[in-house]
């Protein structure tokens, strides 16, 4: 057998972790979106040379993992609350790149109001915003993003709109507002999608740089624990079920 130091020379690298990671091996469910996502982040801050310069907040969810695996500065909110603390953040502290990140329970439920007037206000912030349908982290609820007819563990025979409502397409309301400067929908599934959607958050964080108000991105996502679901499996259901109704693209670049 070939012997690993022969192997492991600069020639045969193709990948290296980005040193905005720690070195905290991810606690992620197999399958999940977050780590893709906050390799990305990572990245994004290593290339553009911001590390000292970037402040994150996570409010509670999955999201919350995050202080684990950044090696940046960050500061914790409370549920939905983090566009309102990145709002004082970044109004303190003009000179760094502020971005919250959360999920869809957090940002299209429970934190509502503050993602709207934030965005409507126009904030000098980046908001990355995981959908993945459901509420991950408690055990797989339904969100205000959960699909007609998608079982989870509040809708198990799958979400009725008489019952529960419709689901809202918070991302194309938020593009309406005139704080907002570039609004996208990305996914993180395929090499291809993953390499869109850095683009998008490099985007965003030079927008921050340029102040240019806020930039929003959607990454719709997968939770194979919460769906009940193969990673395969919940990234085949995603490209089925979700990406017809949360369609991938810009909604406003200005
Ligand atoms: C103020 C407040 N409300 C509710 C909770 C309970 N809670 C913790 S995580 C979570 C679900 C988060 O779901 P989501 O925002 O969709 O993120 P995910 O875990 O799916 O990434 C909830 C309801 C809490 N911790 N604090």
């Amino acid at each position: 057998m070939a012997d690993i130091n022969e192997i492991i020379k600069e020639e045969n690298l193709v990948y290296s972790k980005s040193k905005v990671l720690t070195d905290t091996v991810m606690s992620y469910c197999p399958g999940c979106t977050h780590g893709v996502v906050h390799k990305l982040i990572a990245e994004v801050i290593e290339e553009m040379n911001i590390q000292e310069k970037t402040i994150g907040v996570c409010p509670v969810g999955c999201s919350v993992l995050a202080y684990k695996f950044l090696d940046i500065d960050m500061q914790q909110a409370s549920h939905g609350r983090a566009p309102a603390v990145a709002t004082a953040v970044s109004r303190l502290r003009p000179d760094k790149y502020v971005f919250a990140y959360q999920g869809d329970g957090d940002l299209a439920s429970i934190g509502t109001g503050e993602i709207i007037h934030a965005c409507n206000r126009g904030e000098n912030i980046v908001v990355i915003f995981i959908n993945n349908g459901i509420y991950g982290m408690t055990g797989g609820q339904m969100a205000p993003t959960s699909l007609i007819g998608m079982p989870t563990s509040t809708s198990p025979y799958g979400r009725d709109a008489k019952l529960a409502g419709n689901p809202l397409k918070i991302t194309e309301l938020i593009a309406q507002l005139p704080g907002t400067t570039f609004v996208t929908r990305q996914a993180a599934h395929t090499p291809a999608a993953v390499r869109k959607c850095k683009k998008a958050i490099l985007k965003a964080f030079e927008n921050v740089g340029n102040k240019k108000g806020t930039s929003f991105i959607e990454v719709v996502s997968t939770c194979s624990s919460g769906w009940k679901l193969s990673p395969v499996k919940s990234n085949e259901w995603m490209v089925e079920h979700m990406l017809p109704f949360y369609q991938l693209g810009d909604l406003k670049d200005e």
